[in-house]
């Protein structure tokens, strides 16, 4: 009846670890749904963010990054996850670093050529390169003997780009009705984003490999009168681990804890009291069962 009926669809983001995704992925919702770090690998599990306009609501899908050594059962999860993406959207957007390619990209190109849905190719961090006339030429070199739908320059934490990318994945969606309410920015609850939120504060205070090793669960949540009490647990794989994540005098687990409840704080626009356990677990991360109950689910 109407003349110009909405467009609903689904799209995922998909690419080597650090590229981007997350960060584009919170710029085309408004909110912070995916967190963000400096540091590869920070996306575990598919997280959807949606976006609603007057003419139709777009669902991104941000995925793990695609990387190449998959030493435990996690990885192994966390690339099936991006993998499979592919065949459960209406659209894809393969993210690349403007200022870096590599192998691993490559290799999500190679996955993208594969793709039952159209792909968009968006080179990304523009906003670094002193030399935009390298561009075309990167460009040509990457879409060689490969169809994409369309290609964007854009910048996830500038701004650039990214309005016309928006415009030009809705016109390609199909028509249909909206999937989520207006409201509604994330099909995750708001105990998974609080475990990340907490997830994203180990990343930044601790270092090299160790968060790697490390997942959180929430294991209370309560909406109380005047607060919301959450408890949650860090699940590392050794005692040494365990150590590190305390820090002297327990300083690391108490400045993670401070900076989680700030930002759960702001996420659920009310006062939280937070409480962190480490326990020891020694393969959380290498049995697929175990990921399973822990809630890493395809
Ligand atoms: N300069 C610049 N930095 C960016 C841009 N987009 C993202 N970044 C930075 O790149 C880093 C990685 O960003 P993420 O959004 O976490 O990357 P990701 O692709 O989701 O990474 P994984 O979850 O590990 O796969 C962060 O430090 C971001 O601030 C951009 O357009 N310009
Ligand atoms: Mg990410």
């Amino acid at each position: 009846m109407s003349e110009s009926a909405g467009r609903f669809g689904f799209v995922a983001l998909v690419g080597r670890p650090n590229v981007g995704k997350s960060t584009l992925l919170n710029r085309m919702v408004g909110e912070r749904v995916s967190i963000v770090t400096h540091k590869a690998q920070t996306t575990r599990q598919r997280i959807t963010g949606v976006l609603t306009r007057a003419d139709g609501q777009v669902a991104f899908v941000d995925t793990p990054g695609i990387h190449e050594r998959e030493s435990h059962a996690l990885n192994r999860f966390m690339n099936r996850t991006a993998r499979e993406v592919f065949r459960e959207v209406d659209l894809a957007v393969v993210l690349l670093d403007a200022t870096k390619i590599t192998d691993e990209d490559r290799k999500v190109l190679k996955l993208a050529a594969a793709s039952p849905v159209p792909v968009m190719l968006a080179i990304n961090k523009i906003d670094r390169l002193d030399d935009r006339s390298r561009l075309l030429e990167l460009t040509a070199e990457l879409t060689e003997g490969q169809e994409f739908a369309g290609v964007y320059y854009i910048s996830a934490t500038g701004g650039d780009g990214v309005d016309d990318l928006i415009n030009a994945l809705v016109e390609r969606l199909p028509e249909g009705p909206p999937m989520f309410e207006a409201d509604q920015f994330t099909d995750r609850p708001v105990r998974f984003l609080v475990a990340e939120l907490i997830r994203e504060q180990l990343l930044l205070q601790l270092h090299q490999e160790l968060p790697y090793g490390l997942t959180v669960e929430i294991e209370k949540f309560e909406d109380q009168q005047r607060r919301t009490e959450i408890h949650a647990v860090i699940r590392v794989a050794s005692e040494r681990h365990k150590g590190m994540v305390i820090g002297k005098g327990g300083s690391v687990l108490k400045r993670v804890g401070s900076r989680a409840r700030m930002a759960a704080r702001e996420l659920l626009d009310r006062p939280v009291h937070l409480e962190l356990w480490v326990r020891v677990d020694p393969d959380w991360m290498d049995r697929e069962s175990r990921l399973r109950q822990l809630g890493f689910s395809d």
